[in-house]
């Protein structure tokens, strides 16, 4: 463009340029001018505002890991932007590309310790991938191109812009962009081929699959793969989305909580194939301790470990790997598919007996698939509400591309082991553990239009860290489902001290009533205190075209799933 823009309609402009439908906000001093040139751009961008600013940064997360581009939000300055570190944090942990843009204090005031301003590459640099103030507004087309190639590329994450007022403000010639696309890192087809000969060779191998920004392709690969190869499939923490769990080649889901029969399956395993997952603490959780690394051995796995990520630097960190291949998982699994294919051919004519090797794997992806059937159809619930009862009609009534979050919290570990996910992108956890981050997740959600109606799942403690953003969506008109599991205590703290000192400190809460909370914000909600009520609860509730919250009333004492 060769007309004079201010730099918040450069800014606006740029924005809508790269496809950005969805913008969250907290308004305040530093943005007022880049909310006032979006204002002009809706309908094709939709303005939402939140009622804090953790809310709204969960939410661009959540949008940045449904769709793969970058969650777009906006802070005012120090107050405002200082209150999104969780959120910046999670979109690390998870893997999910988000910008936020903040309002600075004017240039002139630079060095002088600006009312509401701040040092905010000393603030953000430990959390975010990349931390810029944009110096002059003929280049934020250039800032915004990179902040959206850094936050979607290696290992996704998130990025912090920082537009001082006065740039903002500044009348300036800028160019026009397009968003860049993904640099995909390709697959040598001699690792491919390695890999191929590792997997035919083995017979005890796991695929684990994680990360973000998977394709459909890459989803429908996967399960190729798993089939031609006869590999049992399992999935990093909180990404069982990425294979349909009732498929007879999904083995189950790692870190904390990892059913105890698929623990020792690593221990037997001798091949493990890591396609996109992170190898860290959380991934690693053996059963029943609440300890990292324990799942396979550093620095040296006594299982042969190829371990395939975008990101060079998840590659050889705690584990070395025997092959490390920076690359797409799904270009790997296209190869994989390619060899398989070939290798069907060229064996047409022969006899079609299987080997000795092809009949171990097959026999071990059987038993690992009838270890987690088992997992799933045992273990009680105690108390009236029968949690396990909730979550079988819960999947029963939604469907399948409805996306259900969590924040953290004992409560979680029921639908983690009780509710089956089948499609890809339903699934959204916080990898961070953040507590306050199921509902404004769902808001995402529903702002990205990923399904008719998410469901957010919350403790009674993790709910109110961020409950107030019922009000948001009940304001922004949005359609979702709550539930807050009420068992008046911090529970899985409570459950470690027991455990540790034998006795609780500072982890009972107070008697909340969710359902007059949830009706003085506008939204509809019941009550539940026994198992049969549930389901009249969630008809009521599902019919409702609006925001609907059911609590469900639990035990003092209740925590996660004792595992058998
Ligand atoms: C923001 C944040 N603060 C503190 C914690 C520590 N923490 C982890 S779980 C938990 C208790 C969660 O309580 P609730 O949501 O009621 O679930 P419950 O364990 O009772 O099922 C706490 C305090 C955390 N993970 N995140
Ligand atoms: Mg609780």
């Amino acid at each position: 463009m060769t007309n004079p823009r201010s730099g918040a309609d450069i800014l606006a402009d740029t924005l809508a340029e790269f496809g950005v439908r969805v913008v969250t906000h907290v308004p305040g001093e530093g943005i007022l001018e880049i909310l006032d040139a979006l204002a002009s751009r809706a309908p094709q961008i939709r303005l939402a505002s939140f009622r804090h600013e953790a809310g709204m940064a969960f939410a661009a997360q959540a949008i940045g890991q449904l769709s793969g581009t970058p969650g777009i939000c906006l802070a005012a300055r120090a107050p405002g932007a200082l209150n999104t570190c969780l959120a910046l944090h999670t979109a690390d942990t998870d893997s999910a590309p988000m910008i936020l843009i903040i309002g600075q204090a004017p240039t002139e005031t630079a060095e002088r310790e600006a009312f509401l301003g701040n040092e905010f590459h000393a603030a953000f640099g430990p959390l975010a991938k990349w931390v810029a103030q944009i110096p002059d507004a003929a280049r934020i087309p250039e800032f915004l191109s990179r902040a959206w190639h850094t936050a979607i590329s290696g290992k996704p994450g998130p990025v912090v812009l920082v537009l001082p007022e006065d740039v903002s403000l500044q009348q300036k010639v800028a160019p026009s962009l397009c968003a860049p696309r993904r640099a995909v890192a390709s697959v040598d087809m001699a690792d491919a081929h390695a890999i191929a000969e590792a997997l035919s060779r083995s017979e005890r191998p796991i695929v684990w699959v994680g990360g973000t920004g998977w394709t459909s392709q890459g989803i429908g690969d996967l399960v190729k793969v798993a089939e031609r190869y006869q590999v049992p499939v399992v999935t990093s923490y909180r990404r069982r989305d990425l294979m349909d769990n009732g498929h007879s080649h999904f083995g189950g889901e790692v870190g904390i909580g990892i059913a105890a029969p698929l623990a020792r399956r690593f221990e037997a395993a001798d091949l493990v194939l890591v396609l996109g997952a992170r190898m860290g603490e959380l991934n690693t959780f053996g059963a029943n301790v609440f300890k990292g690394f324990s799942l396979l051995r550093p620095p040296k796995p006594a299982c042969k470990l190829i371990h395939v990520h975008p990101g060079e630097g998840e590659l050889n960190n705690a584990y070395q790997a025997d092959l490390a291949i920076c690359a797409r998982p799904e270009a790997v699994l296209a190869a994989l598919v390619l060899i398989a294919d070939e290798r069907r051919g060229r064996d047409a004519s022969c006899t079609d007996t299987p080997s000795a090797t092809e009949i171990a794997r097959s026999t071990w992806v059987a038993s690992t698939r009838r270890e987690r059937a088992q997992f799933v159809a045992t273990g009680e619930c105690p108390g009236p509400v029968d949690l396990r009862a909730v979550y079988a009609h819960l999947r029963e009534r939604l469907p399948d591309e409805t996306v259900v979050t969590s924040g953290a919290g004992a409560y979680a570990m029921w639908p983690q082991r009780y509710f089956p996910h089948r499609l890809p992108n339903t699934q959204l956890g916080p990898k961070s553990g953040a507590m306050g981050y199921g509902l404004a997740a769902a808001i995402g959600a529903a702002l990205q239009g990923s399904c008719d109606r998410p469901v957010a799942i919350a403790g009674d403690g993790c709910f109110l860290m961020h409950g107030e953003e019922l009000e948001s969506a009940v304001r922004l008109g949005l359609r979702l489902l709550v539930l807050v599991a009420n068992n008046r205590a911090y529970g899985a703290i409570r459950a470690s001290q027991q455990r540790m000192f034998g006795r609780e400190v500072g982890t009972r809460l107070g008697s909340v009533d969710f359902v007059a909370y949830a009706t003085s914000f506008g939204a509809m909600a019941w009550r539940v205190t026994a198992t049969d009520e549930f389901a009249p609860a969630l008809d009521a509730a599902l019919s409702h075209d609006g925001v609907s919250l059911i609590e469900l009333v639990l035990p003092d004492t209740l925590t996660k799933p004792v595992q058998s």
